[in-house]
């Protein structure tokens, strides 16, 4: 077998992790194998082998301390819904928004692919946990991965290295494979971002909590513990133990008085999760601070609230639009210690991307590589051109974002962009119509993930790529959640909408900080304030009610964003009706109950 860096019995204790790793080493065919302890000096040796191969160039010291820029293949820029299978025992326990995919069989495909993958390179090992060490709501994997640029960004996406080793001790671990499946021959000079462009293969076993990626080297389709675990396996296993595995950032916000609350909201995929996450409040007194963008684990406590963890360490953020105007705390977690994936560099060797300013640098190296002025035909950046950066350099990071407790929810958003017929905010009348509420998001496209872009499509709580299962079945698991819980402890859910526009397409509410103001109205809610009024949909604010105190928005737009357009609801109502249809009898009568009674309320 290929040599180890360090000897198994120094690293670990847990026999089936050894087993495991020499059972892939085999398979895999590596030249050396590298047991990961997480270290700073393991990074920068990493990230220095990377700058001599050529896929890492490291950023102006003195400009960006510590941080590299690195062009990915243009053909691996984004995760790959089509190529992402579920592969349960049973075709219909993945459900109709997933590929499924025999499992027998694509083991059989996954060991032709998996043999001599990782001829010519290394294989590296890497022990993570999601979430903070030690809680109980956190959970530990493993990558294997031929692929130090996964490394580097694992590192800075979970708590990774020698102490979850020790926190394992001989316990449970989530194996997650992964190669960028091109094996280097002898004598051949490796490219800057190997990959295998035309064969990929991101691949889930639910029921043996299992994953298995291939051909990419990109974001969620190689960061494993991230898409992969926290969310698509995380999802059946929090089905199977009771507890919420979702796709929801989690936000506290302190009102002038200085009592806090904590906020988990979902939003599909590239909506402007950070950028709530980060939220500069416009109100005078109120403030917001981030525990996580993008993940959220939750888990009833013993005094029967719902608390919540960020199973991530890391952003793995949108780079373009994002700006000390949109989002200044973001742009300051990135000043240092950062990987920039699909940027464009600047002749003084700092990145840059679309809406980083107004006006763009005169000459830059755009993300493929080539020469790049004002004008130029091709995005400098790609839209999907992200950063990796550690939640700790985040100016608003919230300080209980390491509590191994979790935060308790006092409230759960439901978000999509809507150009028209969703309000700017809705409050549920119970948890059953705000698990409705959820089931009924739907948002335009955006280049998070390969394929058309603006198209209107059904989202279920923004988890329709990230579910592991069936979708209707992960329906049925938020409802029981509710029943088993008491109702007055149970968050109160909301649906919001930034994104309304007028006929001419102008956008109706200016979002970013000014969405503090519904945050605002939210957190009084939730306090017990009246200040709404009960409509078909749910509860509006009552005229009045939200603090629009400093912002010039026109009666007008105003009542446009909270009025309920009658015959809209009556299209949104027949379209989702059609869409329900897909999940058969394992749609809950409940969301039956649910179209009827908006139906009703609507025509009365
Ligand atoms: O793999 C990618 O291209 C990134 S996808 C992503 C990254 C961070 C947060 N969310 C997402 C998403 O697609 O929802
Ligand atoms: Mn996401």
């Amino acid at each position: 077998m290929a040599p180890t860096n360090v000897a198994f019995e120094s690293w670990t204790q847990n026999v089936r992790l050894v087993e495991w790793i020499c059972e892939m080493a085999e398979l895999c065919e590596p030249e050396r194998i590298w047991l990961c302890d997480g270290s700073q000096k393991e990074y920068d040796q990493l990230a220095a082998l990377m700058v001599e191969s050529g896929t890492f160039i490291k950023l102006n010291d003195s400009l960006r301390p510590n941080s590299y820029l690195c062009r990915s293949n243009p053909d691996d820029v984004a995760r790959v819904e089509d190529r992402t299978f579920i592969c349960s025992e049973k075709k219909e326990d993945a459900g109709p928004t997933n590929n499924w995919y025999d499992p027998i069989d694509m083991e059989r495909i996954l060991m032709g692919l998996f043999k001599g993958c990782m001829r010519g390179r290394t294989m590296y090992v890497i022990p993570y946990s999601m979430g903070p060490l030690g809680s109980d709501i956190a959970h530990i994997g493993v990558e294997i991965t031929d692929s130090p640029y996964v490394v580097c960004n694992m590192r800075t996406m979970t708590r990774m290295g020698s102490a979850v080793l020790e926190m394992l001790g001989d316990g449970f671990f989530v194996p997650c494979m992964h190669s960028v499946g091109a094996p280097l021959e002898e004598g051949k000079k490796d490219v800057p971002w190997p990959c295998n462009a035309k064969n990929k293969y991101i691949v889930h076993f639910p029921e043996k909590r299992t994953i298995w990626s291939y051909g990419s080297g990109y974001g969620g389709n190689a960061l494993l513990g991230k898409k992969c675990f926290a969310l698509r396996i995380a999802s059946a296993m929090a089905r199977d133990e009771g507890w919420l595995a979702e796709h929801m950032l989690i936000l506290g916000i302190t009102n002038p008085a200085g009592k806090k609350k904590y906020f988990a909201a979902a939003f599909p995929s590239a909506c402007g999760k950070t950028n709530l996450a980060m939220l500069t409040s416009r109100l005078p007194g109120w403030k917001v601070e981030t525990v996580g963008d993008d993940i959220a684990w939750m888990k009833f406590g013993k005094d029967g609230r719902l608390y919540a963890i960020n199973p991530e360490a890391g952003f793995f953020g949108v780079a373009p639009g994002t700006s000390d105007q949109s989002n200044p705390n973001a742009m300051a977690s990135i000043k240092r210690n950062s990987i920039f994936t699909n940027v464009a560099y600047t002749d003084e060797g700092d990145v840059w991307w679309e809406g980083m300013s107004k006006e763009s640098p005169k000459h830059l190296i755009s993300w493929l590589g080539e020469e790049w002025t004002p004008g130029s035909e091709k995005k400098a950046a790609h839209p999907n051109a992200r950063f990796t950066a550690p939640i700790a350099q985040c100016p608003v990071v919230d300080p209980a974002y390491e509590d191994p407790a979790g935060v308790p929810i006092s409230a759960i958003l439901f978000g999509g962009r809507r150009p028209s017929v969703m309000p700017l905010v809705c409050e549920a009348f119970n948890w059953q119509h705000g698990t409705f509420f959820g089931a009924s998001v739907s948002s335009q496209t955006t280049a998070a993930a390969a394929g058309a872009v603006g198209k209107l499509r059904h989202d279920p709580f923004a988890m329709l790529p990230f579910c592991g299962y069936h979708m209707g079945d992960y329906f049925r698991h938020w409802l029981a959640m509710g029943e088993n819980a008491e109702a007055s402890k149970l968050p109160r859910i909301y649906t919001v909408n930034w994104f309304r526009q007028d006929n001419e397409g102008k956008w109706l509410w200016p979002g970013f900080g000014e969405n503090s103001r519904i945050l605002k109205w939210i957190f009084e809610r939730t306090d017990g304030e009246k200040h709404a009024d009960e409509t078909p949909i749910g509860y509006l604010p009552k005229e009045g009610a939200l603090d629009l105190n400093g912002l010039s928005l026109s009666p007008k737009d105003l009542k446009e964003l909270l009025t309920v357009d009658k015959k809209g609801w009556q299209n949104e109502i027949a379209e989702l009706k059609d869409y329900f249809t897909l999940f058969g009898n394992r749609l809950p009568e409940e969301f039956k109950e649910e179209v009827r009674d908006l139906e009703k309320r609507l025509n009365s």
